[in-house]
């Protein structure tokens, strides 16, 4: 029996050490993870913090839509329209993915609302690419071709610049898109990517939403970058903000970017292949600049700069925190993330085929804490 107990006792010793021990070295060897479970991650994540969020939703009524699939063009001149664009950036190749997030657009939103979509390729888009698009949907298409950014980078001798596709597109997002002389014409823009899913009906207008509650950038999910993609990104826009401090917005979103009061990045980022945003604010003086002096780094090459984490800080600093919006109500998904709304009344609304409790919201890789500590009223994280 003693034999037995003292064995007993020696397992559970043995179990907790490795316990101990596997956790220790996860710590030290994932940073995610480490984040993740440390006491201050953890105590944000309670129920009580959580709830003290006190999240305004959009209004639920807000503009709605037509009910029905029945709305004739001629319906919508009577309803009023933001000057925006639904726009993806594609290839040819991702065509059939393609096809698929727009018919989920069009058919949670777009079929109603009859945004004009618009497609940006660096090579003229395949008869094929056109024919099929067109065919499922309801509005105006603009198929564009994209070349002014990359050429001059090449002219500039970017290490690189002509063939890291993946770098291309990502500085191509950051600073070009919406210089396009096609897209200047619009003010607003969704940024829509192949293959991503909207899990609910959109049952008001965005655009419209934006432009009445002076937002200018918006997300709906948010997450930590990978700190070796942007090693020296955080540098460049503290030499930006100091050389430049009139560009700084008062009421700024620090607190979500940096856990020390800017002395660090704490790597949060909204995930820009979901952005409704003003192009405006692209086009401003501050971020033309702001971009211009990143671009002068080389870091979109040299390291990874995305366009995500480049979009982020510019809002985050330039912009009042109040001009950046969560959209709880916008069921999105891009592999492998969701966000689902969260209350059930968004969720109920929009005839949600996502899963409530599977949004990403609070997993331990979310920035939702960080965003959640700075909106007023809030206590501070
Ligand atoms: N025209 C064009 N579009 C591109 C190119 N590379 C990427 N894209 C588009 O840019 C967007 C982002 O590219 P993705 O490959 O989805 O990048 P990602 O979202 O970081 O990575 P995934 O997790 O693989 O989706 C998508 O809309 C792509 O279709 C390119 O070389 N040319
Ligand atoms: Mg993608």
């Amino acid at each position: 029996m003693l034999i037995k107990f003292t064995t007993t006792r020696r397992y559970i010793a043995l179990s907790v050490l490795i316990i101990f021990g596997l956790h220790a070295i996860l710590s030290i060897t994932h940073e995610g993870y480490g984040r993740a479970t440390s006491l201050s991650n953890i105590a944000s994540q309670m129920p009580w913090r959580r709830a003290k969020s006190g999240y305004v939703y959009p209004l639920e009524d807000y503009i709605p839509l037509p009910e029905s699939d029945a709305a004739t063009p001629a319906d919508q001149h009577l309803r009023r329209h933001a000057n925006a664009t639904l726009f993806m950036l594609a290839r040819n190749s991702d065509l059939e993915m393609a096809l698929r997030s727009v018919r989920r657009l069009e058919d949670r939103f777009n079929s109603h609302a009859r945004y004009p979509w618009t497609f940006m390729n660096e090579e003229p888009f395949t008869k094929e690419f056109k024919t099929r698009m067109r065919n499922i949907i309801y509005g105006e298409v603009a198929f564009l071709q994209a070349k002014a950014g990359r050429e001059q980078m090449e002219k500039d001798g970017v290490i690189y610049g002509g063939s890291v596709s993946y770098r291309n597109m990502c500085r191509f997002n950051s600073g070009f898109f919406f210089r396009h002389p096609e897209m200047q014409k619009y003010r607003w823009y969704w940024r829509v990517e192949p293959d991503v899913h909207f899990h609910c009906d959109i049952t008001y207008d965005p655009f419209i939403f934006m432009e009445d509650h002076n937002k200018t950038y918006s997300f709906t999910i948010t997450l930590y970058e990978f700190g070796e993609t942007i090693p020296t990104l955080w540098d460049a826009v503290k030499e930006f903000t100091k050389e430049n401090p009139q560009y700084v917005a008062k009421n700024n979103a620090m607190g979500y970017i940096s856990d020390d009061n800017g002395n660090s990045y704490n790597n949060c980022h909204f995930w820009s292949n979901f952005e409704i945003a003003d192009m405006d604010f692209w086009r401003s003086e501050a971020y033309t600049k702001f971009f211009e002096h990143l671009d002068s780094k080389g870091g979109f090459y040299y390291e990874r700069w995305g366009d995500a984490p480049v979009h982020s800080l510019a809002a985050s600093l330039f912009l009042d925190r109040n001009q950046i919006h969560f959209f709880n109500d916008i069921g999105y998904e891009h592999n492998p993330l969701t966000h689902c709304p969260r209350g059930t009344v968004a969720f109920q609304k929009g005839k949600c085929k996502c899963d409530m409790a599977g949004t990403f919201d609070y997993d331990w890789r979310s920035c939702m804490p960080q965003w959640d500590r700075i909106q007023d009223g809030l206590i501070p994280g």
